[in-house]
């Protein structure tokens, strides 16, 4: 950082000579200029910032993250990202909180970012809905919002930058593909659906994607389907209370993988082989899923990418730096099985 100080200041002044000159002191994130990146605490970014004086070069950018909790294996991987990125670059303060689930303490959590003037925030939508009131008091706040892994009601995209995570609807198509693939068209098979968190865009569209891959595919029937919540205790609770009803089941598709590994002590508990007996779908990607797969227990795990930490990071210095962002940052994903899972193991990373 020291070591860059001489060019550093160099391109301050330029930009504070450039500003000058074409007469801007406000942030208007036009896409036009887009001044070199890194240099984002030079931007007055909300009103307050720009009415004071311009902010010293080495003054921290504060990021708020409003977090859902800790539920799953991804999602604490995903909170490990967070707070790696940031608190490792001197240049930011992140401010973190965790709803334990509870949308109106996400909703609390970002009224306290806008009453400490936060230069971003942060959001993991618990659940798509809702969201409307308070995002637009971010917005008439000139802070920016990011959206991390979930996404909120159609029609609002103006009440943030970019939503940074998933395509959750190709996931549930991938996990209806290998399974399509492993019976056969024309096959009988019984799924059981664990859904994740009621309302949440990860359910919603898992659900819708894997449904919808099915339609024309007579014999794929889903016998039962409920929510899990995402967790692996619940996994399990759901999958016991349905095995005692019907043991006819050929396909468990759970929303992550968490619930997967609780359904893979029910099915044991029932006296059935999971993996064999009935296959195992889930999605996430993490760990514990790769090593139920060596194990023969579990079949497929659908990749989906929590370490966003860096990404967010990089969004925000964009943004501040005046560029125009993706609406939708994607995350680059796999489908692993077989072979494939047991030799990505020893490389995953959450
Ligand atoms: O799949 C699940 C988590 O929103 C993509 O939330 C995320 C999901 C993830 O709890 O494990």
């Amino acid at each position: 950082m020291n070591r860059k100080k001489p060019f550093f200041m160099t391109m301050l002044a330029t930009i504070m000579l450039v500003g000058l000159i074409a007469g801007c002191g406000n942030n208007s994130n036009n896409g036009g200029n887009k001044p070199a990146s890194g240099n984002a605490t030079n931007e007055p970014k909300t009103e307050n910032a720009a009415t004071e004086a311009p902010p010293a070069a080495d003054k921290k950018l504060v990021v708020g993250f409003a977090q859902i909790g800790a539920e799953s294996g991804w999602r604490d991987a995903e909170t490990d990202s967070v707070k790696a990125t940031f608190g490792e670059d001197p240049g930011f303060e992140l401010k973190f909180s965790d709803a334990q689930q509870k949308q109106e303490n996400q909703i609390k959590a970002i009224r306290t970012f806008i009453a400490q003037k936060v230069d971003a925030i942060g959001l993991a939508p618990v659940v798509e809905s809702g969201w409307e009131t308070v995002l637009k008091e971010a917005k008439d706040a000139n802070i920016p919002v990011f959206l991390l892994d979930r996404g909120i009601t159609k029609g609002n995209e103006d009440l943030y930058v970019s939503f940074i995570g998933s395509d959750f609807i190709l996931e549930g198509q991938n996990a209806a593909k290998w399974m399509i693939e492993e019976f056969g068209t024309g096959a009988q098979v019984n799924i059981v659906q664990l859904e994740g968190t009621v309302g949440a865009s990860a359910a919603n569209d898992r659900k819708k994607g894997f449904e919808d891959a099915i339609a024309g595919e007579a014999g794929y029937k889903i016998v039962y389907s409920q929510t899990g919540e995402f967790t692996r205790a619940k996994g399990k609770e759901v999958m016991e209370a349905y095995l005692k009803k019907d043991k006819n089941i050929q396909v468990v598709y759970a929303h992550n993988d968490d619930m997967a590994l609780g359904a893979i002590q029910a099915i044991e508990e029932a006296g059935l082989k999971p993996g064999t007996d009935i296959k195992i779908i889930g999605v996430d990607g993490i760990k514990a899923a790769f090593e139920a797969i060596a194990e023969g227990k579990m079949n497929v795990t659908v990749e989906c990418n929590p370490l966003l930490g860096p990404q967010l990071k990089q969004a925000i210095l964009d943004y501040k730096a005046g560029a125009t962002l993706e609406k939708w940052i994607k995350s680059d994903e796999d489908v692993y099985f077989g072979q494939k899972a047991i030799d990505a193991l020893p490389n995953r990373k959450y």
